[in-house]
């Protein structure tokens, strides 16, 4: 697809934007591009995670059990699966990147695709199997395919680049985006979306570089639920153009 980036080898974050205000309930208030502070870090979003290779953080990722991470196949669908098993590195438990006191690493023991199409972009989705149990508490996972509905508030999350072609960060942000339905997001993009992706878009502020493979979340009950995976988009946070998102609800786990 013409100006699709795909995301994998580079590293990138969030939230292109301006800060935007969504409801007001509960603890997230104030979304679109806001620094997770640890307070924030520890009541929400403990099952974001790192994958970095030699360091260097490159996609993110949801932990949806004590051992499981959820990614985007795009992020590791080009390499070699023995490096990947050998070097893959995934931290948990911090919204800082630079300050890993308290964090946990682990390499993994197996990674499984779906059907994952490269052209298409269907399936973007990696199942990965973590070396160990950690601590964190994992995020649960929408199991609904009529959930969340049209114009429901959703949030994004991720190190990845603050503005199109920009730098990854250090410290973890969010951003609250409104769930667009999948007619709509095939008008607005001008390409097939397919029933299991789940698309969303707030003016000035979106998903970008290196935040793919992590989460789309709905806040339910106080807690956030993982919806969706960071896949691709036009751009980041053009005007009119929602970014794509895998669905997770389409998929057995
Ligand atoms: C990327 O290049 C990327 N706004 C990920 C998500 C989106 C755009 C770009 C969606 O990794």
């Amino acid at each position: 697809m013409k100006l699709m980036i795909p995301v994998a080898a580079l590293i990138f974050l969030i939230s292109c934007g301006e800060a935007k205000k969504v409801e007001e309930e509960s603890g997230l208030s104030v979304v679109g591009g806001e620094r997770v502070s640890s307070g924030l870090y520890d009541k929400y979003f403990t099952s974001i995670v790192s994958m970095q290779f030699g360091g260097r953080h490159f996609c993110g990722g949801t932990l949806i059990a004590s051992n499981k991470v959820l990614s985007a196949a795009h992020c590791l669908a080009d390499q070699n699966r023995q490096q990947v098993l050998n070097n893959l590195q995934i931290t948990i438990g911090t919204e800082d990147l630079g300050n890993l006191q308290g964090a946990q690493r682990f390499g993994i023991v197996d990674y499984q695709f779906g059907a994952y199409n490269a052209r298409t972009m269907k399936n973007d989705i990696v199942l990965i199997t973590l070396n160990g149990n950690t601590s964190f508490k994992p995020a649960p996972v929408n199991r609904s395919a009529s959930y969340p509905s049209a114009g429901a508030t959703l949030y994004v999350a991720g190190w990845g680049a603050t503005a199109e072609g920009g730098y990854t960060t250090r410290n973890l942000k969010y951003a609250g985006l409104r769930n667009v339905s999948n007619q709509e997001c095939e008008q607005a993009l001008g390409t097939t979306i397919h029933d299991s992706n789940i698309c969303a878009y707030e003016r000035g502020t979106d998903s970008c570089q290196g935040d793919s493979g992590g989460p789309l979340y709905a806040l339910e009950n106080d807690q956030l639920k993982l919806v969706g995976i960071v896949s691709w988009g036009y751009g980041c946070a053009r005007p009119g153009a929602p970014g794509v998102y895998t669905r997770v609800s389409s998929f057995n786990l």
